[in-house]
């Protein structure tokens, strides 16, 4: 019998639970401007995600939880998906009056599907037609007119890379997705795929100037694949340092990666069933939201979230120190759907007045409560009053030396009181706001 020492043990069964990709780009050291945009993200708090593909053609096709991913959902074979291509036309695709909105609704970056889970590069990819440039009438590199665009303005943009691939053949074996996709290929060089999809993102990363940076999905479909991402994170990193890496893997962030996100829930909530892992202390957060129940342009989707309530969530967010990427789904003519624009416009109106409490902040002192959250600048602590019906507010376990405090709507005074076990505001029925009441305590 031979012997197996213990610490082999220990190193076997931290391997069986560690897959192949958590090692990814081991040894990374940030580079200086990586760091510095860090803190730039971490400023930035709010940015926009945009879903845009020639899905939006299908608009859901009728089924409401249906939008990007139409071709899986309903199993539309590959030779007919192509199709899709040929009919999309966004003529009215106006990048000057995207970024005008989003600048006017106080949003600070954009992060744009460059490919999805269908295949389809939306901008002008020189390794495969398959693209924007190549396979539409309207023949033009929209992400390339949108980043021009953003630079003018002074807005960041982020790549949406999907990794997970219906449509190309290399993308062998298959995961868990798309199986009803009947005519995809039954064999192939997943090492060809990887190589592929590391040609496209030097495209992305060599063809538009400095990107704020790539934000991955889809390997969820084959978790315990060699995505060789030590080698594709070195490559980004190689090419654009300061780039930031995220990936939706819903596991805690890997060596290489610069910020972790949450879909659908706030860092430590779980409403997804997906979200079940911890809340990085060393990267930055951003969780995503939806503004209806779809990502891409669904025609019939009309369950929106209320104004307030994405302002609350936007809030809480902050409160965890997390960024808010709130998404819109453009329609297949260009323009982004009347109905987010105005609520995105009603989220800046918000910001223009609140904007200094949750731009430039860091989670705040009070974990996020069911009454609110807090957020911090300096010596400058925001207490976000979100859900409470007036009268006497107790946050335990904070027990600050306070310069003042006050209402951050009027400057009126708050009354504070320290208990042993934290402070006691009062907030008056009458100093109540619909959204957020905001009360500022200043620090000695
Ligand atoms: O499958 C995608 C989905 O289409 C969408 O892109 C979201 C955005 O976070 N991520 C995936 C689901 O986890």
């Amino acid at each position: 019998m031979k012997f197996i020492p213990t610490n082999s043990i220990v190193i076997i069964l931290i391997a069986g639970f560690l897959s192949i990709n958590s090692f990814a780009q081991e040894g990374y050291v940030p580079a200086e401007e990586n760091l510095e945009n860090r803190e730039w993200f971490l400023d930035a708090k709010y940015g926009l995600f945009v879903h845009w593909g020639v899905y939006s053609i299908m608009g859901g096709g009728g089924d409401q939880g249906i939008a990007e991913w139409i071709m899986e959902r309903k199993s539309i074979p590959i030779v007919q998906y192509e199709k899709l291509p040929g009919f999309f036309n966004p003529v009215d695709f106006d990048p000057a009056q995207w970024v005008s909105m989003v600048k006017r609704a106080g949003i600070k970056y954009i992060t744009i599907t460059s490919k999805h889970h269908d295949g389809f590069a939306m901008y002008d990819s020189k390794i495969s037609d398959y693209n924007i440039v190549d396979a539409t009438p309207y023949g033009k590199d929209v992400i390339g007119m949108l980043k021009e665009e953003c630079d003018k303005q002074g807005v960041k943009l982020f790549f949406y890379h999907s990794q997970l691939d219906w449509h190309h053949p290399d993308y062998f074996p298959h995961g868990r997705t798309g199986e009803g996709i009947r005519d995809r290929s039954q064999s192939g060089d997943w090492n060809a795929y990887i190589d592929y999809m590391n040609t496209q993102l030097t495209e992305l990363l060599t063809q538009y100037g400095e990107v704020g940076g790539i934000w991955f999905d889809g390997m969820w479909d084959k978790p315990d694949a060699e995505w060789r991402l030590g080698e594709t994170y070195s490559l980004i990193h190689e090419l654009q340092p300061g780039a930031l890496i995220g990936s939706n893997h819903h596991k805690m962030p890997y060596p290489g990666e610069d910020f972790m996100m949450f879909e659908r829930d706030l860092p430590g909530e779980n409403s997804m069933g997906f979200n079940n892992t911890g809340i990085s202390e060393e990267v930055p957060l951003e969780m995503c939201e939806t503004m209806n129940g779809s990502w891409g342009f669904n025609i019939i989707d009309q369950n929106y979230k209320s104004v307030k309530a994405l302002i609350q969530t936007m809030v809480r967010s902050a409160g965890y120190g997390a960024n808010f990427l709130l998404n819109t789904g453009p329609m297949p003519n260009g323009q982004i759907q009347p109905e987010n624009v105005d609520t995105l416009m009603a989220i800046g109106q918000w910001l223009e007045l609140h904007g200094e409490s949750v731009y430039g902040t860091r989670k705040g002192p009070v974990k996020p409560q069911e009454w609110g959250a807090t957020t911090q600048k300096g010596n400058t602590v925001y207490v976000h009053v979100l859900n409470h019906d007036g009268g006497t507010l107790e946050i335990a376990g904070y027990t600050p030396k306070l310069k003042s405090a006050l209402f951050f709507d009027d400057g009126s005074e708050v009354d504070v009181k320290k208990t042993k076990e934290g402070i006691i505001l009062t907030v008056p029925k009458e100093k109540l706001q619909d959204m957020d009441t905001v009360i500022v305590l200043t620090l000695k």
